[in-house]
């Protein structure tokens, strides 16, 4: 009997170990299709999206209840970009898992284009909101938040924040509303890069002590490496797990590193807001795809 569970568990590990290589699989092409838009626009954020891509990947590919060919599910869970520049991880995710065709990537920022550089619902089904002017998507995702408890439904709203974005008064404003409210249904998920426009968050207005200021607003509270696949994803689990033994809402505070995987973006403020010139593109794709093969030939 002891045999058989101890076996069980052995296939349930070695099964979710291959999801996560899976997992770490599309993270790294969505890595190559970021570079690859960015360059062809020309124009666009950088360091965001790519310290992004897990987060993003274990979100479109794993935890969200959404079907791509079915954007309008009426009980999907709410994905709200609310620092809506990173949106060309957004893009790559929703196109590698069906929502429009891959090459349409490489339309990001042109004229007429369905992706914008700040991301506008009207044009492309499967956005639940435009955004662009930081901290708005905060009030957005509480309101919805709001709305699926006045309609008994049972969908998660998954706001994405990010850290230079909670120097804004309206997001501390929308946490209000959603502790007050008992929102358990509001997941917020903050991108803790430490880096913003010009410069590294402490040293333009400090946000810290963020945990304590979160607590202090009636949420739960967690904390992982968001360039950890596994981590990612036990973490979103957990929280979801969680989320109707609370009255609270729950914010997930997600360390990344911003331009995660190409050496010399990493870490570099000046990569908020500039695309890769083609010798970087071709350096960035070159180590991306060595990573691949580390990836492939792992366990
Ligand atoms: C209300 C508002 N103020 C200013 C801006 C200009 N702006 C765009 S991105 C950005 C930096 C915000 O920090 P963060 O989102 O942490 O940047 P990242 O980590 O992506 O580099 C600023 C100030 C804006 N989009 N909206
Ligand atoms: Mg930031």
């Amino acid at each position: 009997m002891q045999k058989k569970a101890a076996k069980k568990e052995m296939i349930k590990e070695a099964s979710s170990e291959i999801s996560i290589k899976k997992l770490e699989l599309t993270a790294n092409k969505i890595r190559q299709d970021i570079i690859k838009m960015l360059f062809a626009a020309n124009s666009g954020h950088t360091a965001g999206p790519l310290g992004m891509v897990e987060i993003f990947t274990a979100l479109y590919f794993k935890i969200l209840k959404h079907d791509p060919k079915n954007p309008k599910l009426e009980d999907r869970d709410r994905l709200i970009l609310s620092n809506g520049h990173i949106c060309p991880v957004q893009y790559a995710c929703m196109a590698n898992s069906g929502y429009f065709p891959e090459k349409e990537l490489l339309t990001l920022r042109k004229i007429n284009t369905r992706l914008q550089g700040h991301p506008n619902r009207l044009d492309l089904p499967g956005l639940e909101n435009s955004s662009g002017p930081l901290a708005q998507g905060s009030s957005i995702a509480a309101g919805i938040a709001l709305a699926a408890k006045m309609d008994r439904k049972d969908y998660t709203v998954f706001c994405l924040m990010s850290d230079g974005e909670h120097q804004e008064g309206q997001i501390w404003e929308a946490l209000m509303f959603a502790g007050n409210k008992k929102l358990n249904n509001f997941i917020g998920i903050i991108d803790r890069n430490n880096i913003q426009i010009d410069g590294y968050v402490e040293d333009i207005m400090s946000i810290e002590p963020l945990r304590q200021k979160l607590e202090a607003f009636n949420c739960n509270v967690y904390e992982m490496n968001g360039n950890d696949m596994k981590e990612v994803v036990v973490t979103l689990e957990n929280v979801l797990k969680n989320r109707n033994k609370t009255t609270r809402p729950s914010i997930i505070i997600a360390k990344t590193v911003p331009g995660k995987g190409i050496s010399f973006m990493e870490n570099k403020y000046e990569w908020h807001g500039r695309p890769p010139k083609k010798e970087e593109a071709e350096a960035a794709l070159k180590e991306l795809q060595a990573e691949r093969e580390i990836i492939i030939n792992k366990r």
